[in-house]
């Protein structure tokens, strides 16, 4: 039998936690014959909300699930960790000034990447969930200085399963034909979901989905729009933002950079850029990666058209301001 992986969800009393966790405890994430334990961390004020959450996982009888540790401490949370999936953090309010949103989760991430660096596993796997994404994890990076710079990502999986949910509505093909979209940059209304790459698996084989789609204005319109403002149209639906699809994505990421990518497929992840495509390097930005061994890789060699150049430039901004910002709420 293999021994048990110890997860660690921060956050795990909110939304995506409570997705999250069954999801893990059911082998979604890790694998039907990998058995984990457990690590939920969040505030004092949620510790009841997250007994309670603990209470349901004993309750449900997982079998893979060989431990639950429930903690407001971050240093139990974060002890012998494996994976680290960074769920919690400090929600924008209204009225609030961007500026105080990012010092409270600045202030968050730079304790909790102290706590990873110092009591989690060798060679922990650290996913940020919470936003701005990948500003969170660029602090985190900063923080946990003796963490490989590639162990530490975001995620843009939702948005890039957006993508090719969008594509299959569409088309009316199933989502498992449609793959190799690209989220590139930021998880924000600025990132750019780039179908330029994207094929679609038919009798005939392999066809591009510009070919199949064959509407240029729906591909730089409204396809481009909806999975930028779909995090939007799930809080005017649900009143509530979304947990399930976040919660699978996050599975997903994690499933693909242990386990790897399909031959010939490629996912979207946020990265510490070496500069590839020109990203300035020294942002976490969202590439296309294959991932080997427990291991990602940019994606080499995929042509950038006119329009797309501006768009990956576009969020690179964002993302160098957002990186101001932060730092400027570390002095
Ligand atoms: P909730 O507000 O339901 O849950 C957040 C939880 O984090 C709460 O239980 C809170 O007590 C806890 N928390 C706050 N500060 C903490 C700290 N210092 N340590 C540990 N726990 C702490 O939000 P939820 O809907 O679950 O969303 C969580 C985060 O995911 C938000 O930042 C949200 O913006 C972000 N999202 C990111 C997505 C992505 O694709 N990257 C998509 C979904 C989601 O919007």
């Amino acid at each position: 039998a293999k021994e048990p992986v110890r997860v660690l969800v921060t956050g795990a009393a909110g939304q995506i936690g409570y997705a999250l966790v069954p999801m893990i405890a059911r082998g979604v994430m890790l694998g039907a014959d990998q058995p984990v334990i457990l690590h939920m961390l969040d505030i004092p004020p949620a510790a009841e909300a997250l007994n309670g959450v603990k209470m349901e996982l004993v309750d449900a009888a997982f079998p893979l699930l060989k431990g639950v540790v429930a903690t407001t401490d971050a240093i139990e949370a974060c002890t012998g960790v494996n994976i680290a999936v960074m769920v919690g953090g400090f929600p924008r309010k209204e009225g609030m000034e961007r500026k105080d949103v990012m010092s409270k989760n600045v202030a968050i991430y730079k304790s909790q990447a102290s706590a990873l660096e110092k009591h989690a596993a060798a060679n922990c796997k650290v996913l940020v969930v919470a936003n701005p994404a990948n500003t969170n994890a660029l602090i985190l990076k900063e923080f946990a200085p003796s963490i490989p710079e590639k162990n530490i990502t975001c995620l843009t999986r939702l948005d890039h399963n957006r993508a090719l949910g969008q594509v299959s509505e569409r088309l009316n093909v199933p989502v498992s034909d449609v793959k190799n979209v690209i989220i590139w940059g930021n998880h924000s209304s600025t990132q750019y979901p780039d179908v330029n790459h994207a094929t679609v698996t038919t009798s005939a084989g392999e066809k591009p989905v510009r070919q199949l789609v064959a509407d240029d204005e729906w591909l730089h319109g409204d396809f481009i729009s909806t999975v930028q403002q779909r995090g939007a149209a799930i809080i005017k639906a649900r009143k509530l933002s979304s947990a399930l699809s976040a919660a699978s994505s996050a599975c997903d990421h994690i499933r693909d950079w242990v386990l790897g990518t399909p031959e010939g497929t490629w996912v979207s992840m946020g990265v510490y850029s070496d500069g590839s495509y020109n990203v300035p390097a020294g942002l976490i930005y969202s590439f296309p990666v294959t991932c080997c061994n427990g291991d990602w890789t940019i994606v080499q060699g995929l042509a950038i058209d006119d329009l797309s150049r501006k768009k990956l430039d576009l969020t690179a901004e964002e993302l160098t301001e957002e990186k101001a910002l932060a730092y400027s709420c570390l002095t």
